[in-house]
């Protein structure tokens, strides 16, 4: 019985032999021929996961994780959404689902034998894993929980666009422990954002029960949000499921605001093909959830209502069991994906027209800090669709350190917003807001506290293209204060440029100038693809770093490092607060007769190889100077990469400076310990070239 629905409905005098038996509301919406087509799709998706596990005993697929059980709460969603003009963020067990947004037996199993033009990802990521561009279904990644913070930045953008699309977003039970559901409920909640929060409760995560993961049901702990309604059904009762789906898409169209809906559900295969439940289930446990086997429900409420005989049910068994089979030879006869392209759509294939450098910059002397500032607000006069958001960014604070100062007054409140304090939330709804067409350029205050988003940068942000087969991208631009030499101490100086470096699919800036800041950041803008964007918190307002202000066409092009003084005898490769340091060393050391070549790599991805070749060329000897610290610094790429690449170019051995391998503390006599001074890279520098 639906807890939002108060009065009981009348037990029939079948139900009163079958705990289980439906009757079919008299406001039913559906005609027996649609009905009937219900069951059918149910029956399908049901027989296709014992197909697929039968094809994956012959060794055709490698994983399977199926519906079975979960059928009428899915297609009972699915019918009360438009496919095409609403959105969807299904999980793994949503195949009726997406048969009801129109993947039929063939777009199935072409997704599980992994063929070259499977919609869902053209055979990139596992099965089960749905994308659907045509009817709006967003490709899914494999983290639990990380698609309703992508909900809600899609439904906000719906709200921005004043349509009255609404956004669906499923997962189990078990995902709403994760941060990223409470997150994205408080966000939709206090935003009255259009979204369906869909619950499929069949009371186990793998084999972690309901009770070892939150004080009640989902319904309990949901309340309390506010704007929220919500609903828990019988998931197994398509009638009762698609009542509590109605309500909440017309509550959310009308612009009331979201609702969780908990269908209690059954699982009826084990979690996954990796999976044996019948070691932590019990016989009768199993059993209890087969009597509620919500097909056999549906089929006993269309026999008792006189819309389907017997024979007519007999004849659909056998017809699922015939288009599994056409389904299967027609998927096995299409090609595998072609080896030649598993690197396409890592990056965007787009040719974006963009000129670069077109002239000297002329403007007034700039600090980064407003260089960066400047940036934003020619770019989101030029892209409507641009939007700034993140902690404290809008006006009077205008950002802890100003960069977004102006942009909210300007643009409006629209444009230009604070979030919630949740980093994950900050770029979980970047991705729902990119997929939909907008630009959203976000601000996480501090490097330091990337980490909660570290799940949407790795796992969703940067391969959203690639696993969607080109069908879905977030090029969105994330906004990263780092670095230290501020007393910052543990929390408030770390760099950070390691980690991004290794993502693939992610862009990683770090300029040293004010003009280098502008014309990057605005090019970053432009792009097409995810940008990690890195600003040193210590050079924001530094005079070295200033300099004439670029123009609003002045763009930078990624992958082009600069040289910032020419030498012979050493060249000294470096970016972020180590070029200042860097020019201070060859300063220091033309003094003696060594002439220093300084190179700014301003984009660590893509890095400027030929640059380092060309200078090594000249010099014969390398140093490598960064802020973060040594080990699995980004410094050890570029050693290896021209050591690789220019070894008979070198005369000495590589060397790198870098910070010591440990915390950053904040007693200045401390903090110098372990961040590298002038002194340490004159100090390997005079050593080079002496080598
Ligand atoms: C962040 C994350 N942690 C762990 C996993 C491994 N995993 C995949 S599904 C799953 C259980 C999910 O349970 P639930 O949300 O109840 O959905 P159900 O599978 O029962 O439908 C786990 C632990 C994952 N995919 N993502």
């Amino acid at each position: 019985m639906p807890k939002s629905t108060p009065s009981p409905a009348k037990n029939t005098p079948s139900e009163a032999k079958n705990p289980f038996a439906m009757t079919i509301p008299k406001n039913n919406p559906f005609s027996p021929t649609e009905l009937r087509a219900i069951l059918r799709t149910m029956m399908t998706a049901r027989r296709l996961d014992q197909k697929m596990l039968a094809l994956l005993k012959q060794g055709k697929s490698f994983f399977h994780i199926g519906g079975s059980g979960h059928e009428a709460a899915q297609i009972a969603a699915a019918k009360a959404v438009v496919p095409g003009k609403d959105w969807s963020y299904p999980y793994y067990r949503d195949l009726s689902y997406m048969m009801g947004m129109g993947m039929d037996a063939v777009g199935i199993m072409t997704n599980f034998l992994a063929r070259a033009d499977d919609v869902n990802s053209g055979g990139r990521q596992m099965p089960q894993h749905y994308g659907m561009k045509s009817a709006r279904v967003v490709s899914q990644s494999s983290p639990t929980g990380t698609q309703y913070l992508q909900a809600v930045g899609t439904a906000k953008g719906a709200k921005l666009e004043g349509t009255d699309e609404v956004v669906y977003v499923s997962s189990g039970e078990g995902t709403t422990s994760q941060g990223d559901f409470h997150e994205a409920v408080n966000w939709a909640s206090r935003a009255k954002l259009p979204v369906i929060f869909c619950v499929q409760d069949n009371k186990y995560a793998i084999s972690v029960h309901l009770s070892q993961q939150t004080g009640g049901s989902v319904y309990d702990m949901v309340a309390g949000y506010v704007n929220l309604d919500r609903i828990e059904v019988d998931g197994t009762n398509f009638f009762e499921t698609y009542e509590a789906f109605r309500k909440a898409v017309a509550r959310a169209r009308r612009g009331d605001g979201p609702t969780v809906v908990v269908t209690d559900v059954v699982r009826l295969l084990a979690h996954s093909s990796s999976d044996d439940q019948t070691k932590y289930r019990s016989k009768e446990e199993l059993e209890r959830d087969r009597q509620r086997d919500p097909i056999i429900r549906m089929k006993d409420a269309l026999i008792a209502a006189g819309m389907l005989t017997q024979e007519e049910f007999e004849q659909m068994e056998k017809d699922v069991v015939d288009e599994a089979n056409d389904a299967t030879d027609i998927a096995e006869a299409k090609p595998l994906p072609d080896p030649s392209t598993a690197l396409q759509y890592l990056f965007s294939p787009k040719e974006l027209g963009l000129r670069y450098e077109h002239n000297t910059p002329a403007g007034n002397k700039a600090v980064i800090v407003d260089a960066i500032n400047h940036a934003l607000h020619e770019e989101m006069e030029r892209n409507e669709k641009m939007i700034v958001y993140g902690q404290d960014v809008q006006d009077g604070k205008g950002g802890v350190f100003t960069a977004t100062k102006g942009l909210s007054t300007k643009f409006g409140l629209s444009r230009c917003f604070n979030s919630p304090l949740a980093e994950s939330s900050i770029i979980g709804t970047a991705v729902g807001l990119a997929v939909r067409g907008f630009k959203p350029v976000v601000e996480i205050q501090f490097g330091d506290y990337i980490w909660t988003a570290m799940m949407h940068i790795r796992n969703e942000v940067s391969s959203m293209r690639y696993r969607s087969n080109n069908d879905f991208s977030a090029p969105i631009v994330m906004r990263v204060p780092v670095g230290g030499y501020i007393h910052g101490a543990l929390c408030h100086s770390q760099n950070i440029d390691g980690y991004f470096t290794h993502i693939p699919g992610l862009y990683v800036v770090y300029p040293s100038t004010a003009g280098d800041a502008k014309g990057l950041l605005k090019t970053a803008c432009r792009m097409d693809d995810p940008v990690m964007f890195l600003e040193h918190k210590g050079m924001y307002r530094q005079g070295y770093a200033a300099s004439l202000e670029p123009d609003e066409e002045y763009l930078i092009p990624f992958g082009k490092a600069s040289v910032r003084r020419e030498g012979s005898d050493l060249t000294i490769v470096a970016w972020g607060a180590m070029v200042q340091k860097s020019l201070e060393t060859a300063r220091v050391l033309d003094k003696e007769g060594i002439s220093i070549e300084v190179i700014d790599l301003r984009t660590l991805v893509p890095l400027d190889t030929e640059a380092v070749l060309q200078s090594i060329a000249k010099t014969s000897k390398l140093l490598i100077a960064h802020e973060d610290n040594l080990t699995g610094g980004f410094g050890g790429e570029v050693a290896a990469r021209i050591a690789a690449e220019g070894f008979e170019l070198l005369d000495a051995p590589i060397r790198r400076i870098g910070a010591k391998d440990c915390h950053i503390p904040y007693a200045w006599t401390l903090e110098s310990e372990i961040l590298p001074q002038d002194k340490d890279i004159i100090q390997a520098a005079r050593d080079l070239v002496a080598y």
